[in-house]
């Protein structure tokens, strides 16, 4: 294991992550909400370099969510190991279906069509085997009832049969936390002569935390622990916020990790996440038969990241790492003459499924770029974060031989729109985030800079617009995702070419 874990462990759009260790490699799922390839899976040896190699949900039907809103979908998982078979266990929030586990013999899949669990009226199950092979669901009785407020009864579990989904016992209350908000997120361990029941409290907002609680057995009686929360970023000073919703595995040389996710705000007091929520780690020390766990720090991921795609050949977008809302990429998009074509229905982002397909932005500093062809249509580059918080840039062909290429800044109920004029009948548009130091007059306030170029066939790069990344962080969309960027289309059929991603997770220094 590296002495220092790089931080974050999963950049972007990764939130509440659990993680499973089999013979040398550990595996980690992360929710994904709205979009589809969902439940990304990322396979590391070292616990430090990490691959995307497939996702749970790739089938529409499979995966419940084709009507799913914004913010809801796949919630939470869990992913386990058991005879050799993999198993994630998934709530579906409001959507089709409900709790379900999947199984698969490879965790790059293909995952099975899944298994109804209808006994479980919450969300975040967890799925542990007593010492007889008994299955267990342990879950947060969060009920949702349509646009009703929720009501959380603290954390409940259900003997199951796994084959059928059928209950085997009426589902019984385990623990309730330590009296912070939400109750959620629970697993169980064993250790020693004792089960653990680690759990997320206090919201997925500044503030959340991790607790635990152990027991004789399975099913309890669960004692608090002496030291609750276990985890929770002490101060608003901390570079890493909302830690919490964890998960306890064992590292490469033997010592105890945790998995959490967290936010990396970005200015002080009030401060914004650009990113969303994301998968951090850190150490975790048994004292007392208890888990002492190190404060999540930001650490020396100081690498250069890049990648490519020429978007005309269909293994590019069968890369596991573009999500569509609601659909597979391969249902939004389409591969002619050696361009991916996406055909607009009148609406851009703004669309509760736009034709749209993106990918996370990993890194604070980062660009994205792009060679858009309009042909007789309108669309370009964007950035989302729901169908109310998004911004574009959008290409469309004006006089002979120019484009006419507009950027649009969209907020519930405002709307801001640019456009410019660049040669050519193709433009290459760039997206690029920056930290505040030194951009900023008021650094400190807590926004990147997201800016929009163009660039036209003589070469020429015309600044579309620079904004106030506040407006696009997970604080003001008040959102469980995180900023998905990529190509979409309003109207008329749009051609794309040459995708590039660049990113630098390296800490930045202190202003001085
Ligand atoms: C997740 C729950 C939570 O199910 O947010 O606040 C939900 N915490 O644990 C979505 O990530």
């Amino acid at each position: 294991m590296p002495s220092v874990l790089p931080n974050p462990l999963i950049p972007g759009f990764n939130p509440d992550p659990s993680c499973v260790r089999v013979d040398d490699a550990y595996y980690l799922v992360t929710s994904s909400f709205e979009y589809l390839p969902g439940l990304p899976i990322y396979r590391s040896e070292d616990f430090s370099t990490w691959q995307h190699i497939g996702n749970v949900l790739d089938r529409v039907a499979q995966s419940g969510i084709a009507d799913s809103v914004s913010g809801m979908g796949a919630w939470a998982p869990t992913i386990r190991y058991r005879d050799g078979t993999f198993y994630v266990i998934v709530a579906m929030g409001m959507s089709a279906r409900g709790c379900v586990v999947f199984a698969a013999d490879d965790p790059a899949g293909p995952w099975s069509d899944g298994v109804d669990i209808p006994a479980v009226d919450g969300i975040d199950p967890d799925l542990a085997w007593d010492e007889d092979g008994n299955a267990y669901v342990t879950y947060s009785a969060y009920r949702m009832r349509g646009d009703q407020p929720g009501r959380h009864d603290g954390i409940e579990q259900v003997r199951v049969d796994l084959a059928t989904g059928q209950a085997l016992e009426e589902p019984r209350s385990l623990w309730s936390g330590t009296g912070l908000q939400f109750p959620e997120a629970p697993h169980l361990y064993r250790r020693g002569e004792y089960w653990y029941l680690l759990i997320a409290e206090g919201g997925t907002e500044r503030g959340h935390a991790a607790s635990i609680a152990r027991g004789p057995s399975i099913e309890g009686p669960f004692t608090s622990g002496p030291a609750n929360p276990i985890l929770r970023a002490t101060g608003t000073s901390r570079p890493v916020q909302n830690t919490g919703h964890a998960d306890l595995i064992e590292g490469p040389d033997g010592t105890d990790l945790i998995v959490a996710l967290g936010v990396r705000p970005l200015g002080t007091g009030l401060s914004f996440s650009p990113l969303g929520r994301e998968t951090f780690a850190t150490t975790v020390e048994w004292v007392d038969g208890w888990p002492l766990v190190a404060p999540v720090d930001l650490a020396g991921r100081a690498e250069d990241f890049t990648e490519a795609f020429a978007l005309g050949d269909p293994t590019d977008l069968a890369d596991p790492g573009w999500l569509a809302v609601g659909r597979l990429p391969a249902d939004v998009a389409a591969i002619e003459d050696g361009t991916l074509v996406l055909t607009g229905i009148g609406a851009g982002l703004d669309a509760a499924r736009p034709i749209f397909i993106g990918r996370r932005q990993r890194h604070i500093d980062s660009e994205t770029a792009i060679l858009v062809r309009p042909c007789d249509g309108a669309g370009g580059l964007g950035l989302r974060y729901d169908e109310r918080f998004h911004l574009t840039a959008t290409a469309r062909r004006g006089a002979e031989g120019h484009l006419v290429v507009t950027a649009t800044a969209a907020l519930p109920g405002i709307r801001q729109s640019t456009s410019h004029t660049v040669v050519g009948d193709d433009v290459e548009l760039r997206l690029t985030t920056r930290r505040p130091h030194r951009l900023m007059p008021n650094d400190g306030a807590g926004g990147d800079l997201i800016t929009l170029e163009a660039t036209g066939a003589d070469g020429a790069t015309i600044v579309l617009a620079e904004w106030d990344g506040r407006f696009w962080s997970a604080e003001t969309a008040a959102s469980f995702t995180g900023r998905v960027v990529g190509p979409f289309a309003e109207s008329g059929s749009v051609r794309f070419l040459d995708f590039a991603y660049r990113g630098n997770d390296a800490v930045a220094p202190a202003p001085s």
